[in-house]
């Protein structure tokens, strides 16, 4: 992992202002073109702090009605996975479930890690209140960010989820690994700061969703080793970077390189705003 003025500088070639881009063409192109060569960009002050305030006191205060037990309004919106009680299972359920799902994630059966255990992971929070949905889609700026990634990978790319993942504390996040192999990308809102590495900040291997021999390297390892075939265990020396950043910044990358996010300090929170483009 990049630290100090190595950090700093693998960072600076891939920020952008989020004004910038949305003003100058040139801005535009320089970050569309960054996107393409090192698979991950910041973009500066996506989202306002009125908005991240009232996204962030909005959502605490849905999660205190289900801390103390007070569900009969919120079971009316949404599908509650609580740790001790499932109503839905597995990702394609929650993405297309009609209604927002508020998923605990909970240890694994088998014991194996990267559980993610004690991430509150919703999918569709724009649809809990009329206000989140305003708000939500304020920051996410889903035209320019559709448009930028027609420019940078030269495919029409569509918005297929929105979810809000809350990190309080969690320590077995899963290591380095792909979302498949086919054309993806993620933007991610921070809600809050995220300072150092106990926040359980975003971490990418910068060039990873082009490197092929890295690819293939780890695909015979996982094979051989019966792991899952998108683990990036072997990163062969290659640095991530951690992606630090206030509340408002948006990261986007490439699904097809390493990234993970990292684990948390037990006092240390986390909040994201996690939007998927796929074709
Ligand atoms: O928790 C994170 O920052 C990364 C989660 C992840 O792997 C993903 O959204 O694809
Ligand atoms: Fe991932």
């Amino acid at each position: 992992m990049l630290r100090g003025e190595a950090l700093a500088h693998a960072v600076a070639g891939i920020c952008f202002p989020f004004t910038a881009i949305a003003q100058s063409r040139r801005s535009f192109l320089a970050a569309a073109w960054a996107l393409r060569r090192h698979g991950i960009i910041c973009l500066r002050g996506a989202g306002s702090s009125q908005d991240m305030t009232s996204i962030r006191n909005e959502i605490h205060d849905l999660l205190e009605n289900i801390r103390s037990n007070n569900l009969s309004n919120l079971q009316n919106i949404a599908y509650l996975n609580l740790p001790d009680h499932r109503v839905l299972k597995g990702y394609s359920n929650f993405r297309d479930a009609d209604r927002p799902v508020i998923n605990y994630r909970v240890k694994r059966p088998d014991g194996r890690t990267g559980s993610d255990a004690g991430m509150i992971d919703i999918f569709h929070p724009e649809r809990l209140s009329f206000n989140l949905g305003k708000t939500i889609q304020n920051c996410l700026h889903e035209n320019l960010i559709q448009k930028l990634l027609l420019a940078s990978s030269l495919n029409q790319l569509k918005v297929k989820c929105r979810n809000l993942y809350i990190n309080q504390g969690v320590q077995d996040t899963r290591s380095y690994h792909c979302d498949g192999r086919s054309l993806k990308f993620k933007s991610f809102v921070y809600l809050r700061d995220v300072n150092e590495l106990a926040d359980g900040p975003y971490c990418y291997v910068k060039g990873s969703h082009r490197h092929h021999r890295l690819w293939s390297l780890n695909a015979s390892f996982n094979q051989k080793n019966q792991l899952d075939p998108y683990e990036f265990g072997q990163l062969q020396g290659a640095e991530a970077i951690s992606l630090f950043a206030k509340a408002g910044d948006m990261v986007i990358s490439s699904q097809k390189g390493a990234h993970r996010g990292h684990p948390q300090q037990p006092e240390a929170k986390r909040e994201v705003l996690v939007n998927m483009y796929q074709r």
